[in-house]
């Protein structure tokens, strides 16, 4: 029998690209304004990466195309991240990177359906500053009447020296301010299930067009519409990752003694604790407690910080066994 002469197939170069999405281990990314899909090569990155998800959305990653099929490749190495946000994924019992090389963390709430939940808004902050990114809260549905303890809450916010800005996805009020505060960055938006992330996408750049889900008429809540993070490079110098709702957002590789210095009401306090590091939990003559009972220190902030800091040994726990 005749032998087939077969063509020498050579391995394309090595690219950097940039992922956009994960589903089932097999990742999309952007290489040379191509996008590829690609699994990951050998054990070696999960391993580095210790994590539930080892490649986020805008992670920079090293490439190599198939040289057979177009359209195709494998991720070889992982470019170490600028800024990330994680949060710890309970079920897997290990942290999850939300996204990755991101400059600000929006925290979207709104004023009702789904109800506002502050203590949200400080673990937000907390996971975005200790990951290097700029927290910044948007109330969506600034249609919606908005109860006076909530812009309360809101102002509180403000005065501690974050930004705050009101908008709504369905009148389009406040969106040119928010567009010109992401243009030329990229930004994650992350909130509980139909506070109105994946409508803000659709608002601000007409043609994305992401499914928004109707809310649960029972409890008021959003019913998970969306359900992977994506990275989308939009139009006008948007860059934008839409992430699923999240229920809790629990903090992972962030150290107990850590916390405190997110917490920027406690600032003025925290130096004069008799015990440093101190907690501000159970120790003498703490500063911080005291300002509390004498009102310096929002009550609701403080035992926030108290949940997070109970939380987090726990899952300390899970983590090492
Ligand atoms: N009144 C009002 N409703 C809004 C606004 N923005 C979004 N909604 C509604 O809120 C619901 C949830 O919107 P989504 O955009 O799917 O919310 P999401 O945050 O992406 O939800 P998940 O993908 O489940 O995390 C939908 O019924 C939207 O129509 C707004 O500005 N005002
Ligand atoms: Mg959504
Ligand atoms: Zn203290």
């Amino acid at each position: 029998m005749r032998a087939v002469s077969r063509p020498v197939i050579r391995a394309s170069e090595p690219m950097q690209a940039e992922v956009l999405f994960g589903i089932n281990s097999i990742y999309t990314v952007l290489a040379g304004g191509r996008r590829l899909q690609c699994r990951i090569k050998g054990k070696k990155i999960k391993e580095a990466q210790r994590s539930y998800n080892p490649i986020a959305p805008g992670d920079l990653v090293e490439v190599t195309p198939d040289a057979l099929s177009p359209n195709e490749g494998m991720i070889t190495d992982v470019i170490p991240r600028r800024t990330w946000l994680v949060r710890w994924n309970k079920k897997g019992r290990a942290p999850q990177i939300l996204a990755a090389n991101a400059d600000i963390a929006i925290c979207v709430t709104s004023p009702a359906a789904p109800p506002f939940r502050p203590r949200f808004i400080d673990r937000l902050i907390v996971a975005a500053e200790t990951g290097g990114l700029t927290p910044l809260v948007v109330m969506n549905k600034s249609d919606l009447p908005c109860a006076a303890e909530v812009s309360e809450r809101l102002s509180h916010y403000h005065r501690m020296g974050y930004q705050i800005l009101s908008c709504s996805a369905r009148t389009g009020a406040g969106l040119d301010e928010f567009a010109a505060i992401l243009r030329g960055r990229t930004a994650v938006f992350v909130g509980q299930s139909g506070v109105g992330k994946s409508s803000l996408l659709n608002a601000l750049a007409p043609g994305v067009d992401m499914r928004v889900g109707e809310l649960s008429h029972k409890h008021d809540r959003g019913n998970h519409t969306t359900n992977f993070s994506i990275l989308l490079p939009l139009e006008k110098g948007l860059r934008i990752i839409d992430t699923p709702g999240i229920r809790e957002l629990e903090l992972a590789e962030v150290l107990p003694e850590e916390v405190g210095f997110h917490f920027r009401d406690f600032a003025p306090y925290m130096q004069s604790c008799a015990y440093q590091p101190c907690l501000h939990d159970d120790e003498p003559q703490c500063a911080v407690m005291a300002a509390v009972e004498h009102g310096r220190i929002h009550f609701d902030r403080y035992e926030s910080y108290l949940r997070i800091l109970q939380e987090l040994r726990e899952t300390r726990k899970a983590a090492h066994g």
